[in-house]
């Protein structure tokens, strides 16, 4: 019987193929994502098996020593910052790195010398959940930096800095590779019996509404009036909760399956709890672009925010975009 499967691009298509295609797609597109999404690719598929071999190499539980937010140090956060720090770092397109366990940004070349690129990163969010094998990814943001040939943080945080491409790399039951260049969000599942990530689902779209919200309820007692409202509103609307307490895997669930994700601010954190540059933007991007809404627990639209420092925090509260709604009009 003659093989009915039908061969179409997707079958075919590994993330750097897709990457390619849709430069080529823009006139002028100079080859820089690919060259700097190669990079990311090899990094995530290291880190990947670092976190499937944690156990067998040895290099789970604490470090003594703290990163920039007083954190203790998982060994793995160090490796994969490592990983990362020299997979990028071999990018001639690239001018600054930063990350969420380096207090100080990495300044590779000035915009001059050809750095027209910053790349922020959470070389391994979630880290609480690496001992017990339970999800955790890695989450990065590629911004252009200002052609005024500004370099180190106050390009990075020039309001005339764009974020122009996000993803994350879900560390799951499979590895997951989610990305948007701005055209809308595409799905990659990493192919062990060929080591490509391969394009599994184009233009993603969240769904408008699913009565799933996703917030730690261990601080009910320390959240601001709207949200408490919200939740209550929630409790008596029939909807259900989820909370891995992995961001990534936590935005990965709500972006396929619908719902809202909520770290708000709490009379302990005010600010929030998750980082503005390497976490909520990129998110707030992926979200944005995948037809849902993502904002701070005030209403304010996370990509709006001009960020002032490199590790500020803000609460995040991002999803359906009817969701956000309904929990916005608790607000008020
Ligand atoms: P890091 O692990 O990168 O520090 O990320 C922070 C984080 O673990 C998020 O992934 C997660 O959403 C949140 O903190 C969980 O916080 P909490 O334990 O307070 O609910």
């Amino acid at each position: 019987m003659a093989d009915t499967t039908t061969w179409t691009d997707d079958n075919l298509m590994s993330l750097q193929s897709h990457v390619l295609a849709g430069e080529r797609a823009h006139p002028g597109a100079t080859g820089d994502f690919s060259w700097i999404l190669s990079a990311i690719s090899l990094a995530t598929k290291t880190i990947g098996n670092k976190v499937r071999r944690a156990r067998i190499e040895d290099v789970l539980g604490e470090l003594s020593a703290e990163n920039t937010h007083g954190e203790r140090q998982q060994k793995l956060d160090v490796i994969a910052n490592d990983i990362i720090k020299s997979c990028l770092g071999s990018r001639a397109n690239i001018g600054v790195l930063v990350s969420e366990e380096d207090e100080e940004p990495t300044v590779l070349r000035t915009r001059d010398e050809g750095g027209r690129y910053a790349v922020f990163f959470d070389p391994l969010d979630g880290s609480s959940n690496i001992d017990v094998s339970v999800g955790v990814g890695t989450i990065f943001g590629i911004v252009r930096l200002p052609a005024d040939g500004k370099g180190g943080v106050d390009a990075i945080l020039s309001p005339d800095a764009k974020i122009v491409a996000a993803g994350y790399v879900l560390y799951g039951s499979s590895t997951v590779f989610v990305l948007t260049t701005g055209n809308g969000v595409d799905m990659f599942e990493l192919d062990h019996s060929i080591g490509s990530f391969v394009l599994v689902k184009h233009g993603l779209r969240i769904p408008e509404t699913k009565k799933i919200y996703s917030i730690n309820e261990a601080y009910t007692n320390s959240f601001g009036n709207g949200v408490s409202s919200y939740l209550q509103w929630a409790h008596n609307n029939g909807y259900s909760s989820r909370y891995i307490g992995s961001m990534v895997a936590d935005v990965h669930r709500t972006l396929l399956k619908g719902g809202i994700f909520i770290y708000p601010s709490t009379s302990e954190q005010p600010s929030g709890k998750l980082r503005l540059l390497y976490e909520a933007m990129p998110m707030a991007m992926l979200v944005e672009q995948a037809g849902g809404r993502a904002i701070t627990d005030t209403g304010r639209r996370i990509l709006d925010i001009p960020p002032t420092k490199l590790h500020e925090r803000t609460s995040v509260v991002l999803g359906s975009s009817a969701e956000v709604d309904h929990f916005e009009r608790h607000q008020s």
